[in-house]
């Protein structure tokens, strides 16, 4: 077993079943216009964490470990967004409305683009999720079986809602899980850190946590 230094003690893993989770780092996480946006969200600290996601996908590539990419989205026909998600709220524009990236949150649309400096590469998976967690209806069950993944580095926003509910979905599937603490971000730090918190406590619970730096020194 090789070994990540992290929190809250070291993560084993084999290279061999290791992949890295990069979980919508979409403009329409990103950008003023967007999904987050029209929450009334601040959006400038997802752009921040572009540049260190970026080091930890070029990292895993350079290992030749699976990048996978997921996206919070819906169909163009909204069949799978429940009006209990779309009704939710009093965002300045809801899901499946045109704003000025496009229908916000729907499949194909410019605004729901991974952002290009984080842009899949082909043959990478790419997971189209119409939940929080990557796991509900989608395909990411057999796409780690098919690749052989036990261990799984999580990256990618928001930290407590769409990374934590797939850490926890995976964590219950049996995977080992650990989020890299810099390459997350919420738009909300205390939540951010008590997400990070939680995830550790009592033994690694949920998961553990490191740097990217000590995730790349890991992998290297
Ligand atoms: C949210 C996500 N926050 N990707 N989605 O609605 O975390």
């Amino acid at each position: 077993m090789a070994e990540i230094a992290a929190q809250p003690f070291a993560f084993g893993f084999k290279p061999e079943t290791t992949a890295l989770i990069v979980i919508d780092m979409q403009r329409d996480f990103a950008e003023p216009g967007g999904f987050g946006a029209s929450l009334g969200n601040d959006v400038s600290r997802v752009v921040a964490i572009v540049p260190t996601v970026k080091r930890l996908i070029d990292g895993f590539r350079a290992a030749g470990l699976p990048v996978i990419h997921t996206m919070e989205c819906h169909r163009p026909d909204l069949s799978d967004l429940p009006p209990a998600k779309r009704d939710r709220g009093n965002p300045s524009i809801r899901i499946g409305d045109m704003g000025p990236m496009g229908r916000l949150l729907i499949a194909g649309e410019p605004g729901t683009a991974i952002l290009d400096e984080l842009a899949p590469l082909p043959g990478e998976i790419v997971i189209e999720k119409p939940g929080k967690g990557a796991f509900y209806a989608t395909s990411l069950s057999n796409d780690l079986k098919w690749i052989g993944a036990r261990q799984l580095v999580f990256a990618g926003v928001t930290t407590e809602v769409c990374v934590q509910t797939t850490m926890r979905e995976a964590n219950d599937r049996g995977y080992e899980c650990l989020v890299a603490e810099d390459a997350t971000e919420s738009y909300f730090p205390e939540f951010k850190a008590a997400a990070l918190a939680m995830i550790r406590a009592q033994g690694a619970i949920v998961g553990w946590t490191a740097t990217t730096d000590q995730v790349l020194e890991g992998i290297a």
